[in-house]
């Protein structure tokens, strides 16, 4: 009985040790100071897109996940007229389903 209780955990740990992540993949390079990277599937296709802001370009963006395999479009303005932004959150604010963006900045804005 130890030896079948033993196993059992020894498979358990075995199957954590191979899920393990892969290698680092880079969305985008051409951002300055990207503050956050928030996973939603904006475009409602299945794939999970990534939403990021810069904190000193005061953008908002989101890029496309173009196939599933790492692969991301370059970056789609939302909003480029957010200086300072301290904070973002993604939440279905008008209860449409679809999440809208909540942000703040350092300025006393939220929006
Ligand atoms: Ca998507
Ligand atoms: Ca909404």
């Amino acid at each position: 009985m130890k030896f079948f209780l033993f196993s059992i955990l020894f498979l358990f740990n075995s199957y954590l040790i191979l899920a393990q992540f892969g290698p680092q993949q880079i969305i985008s390079i051409d951002t300055n100071y990207a503050k956050f990277a928030i996973p939603y599937d904006v475009d409602n296709d299945g794939l999970i897109d990534v939403v990021s802001a810069m904190f000193s370009e005061g953008k908002i963006v989101w890029y496309k996940n173009q196939d599933g395999a790492g692969n991301f479009s370059s970056e789609i303005i939302i909003n480029n007229d957010v200086l300072a932004i301290e904070g973002i959150e993604l939440f279905d604010i008008n209860g449409d389903g679809k999440k809208d963006i909540l942000f703040k900045t350092n300025l006393n804005e939220i929006a």
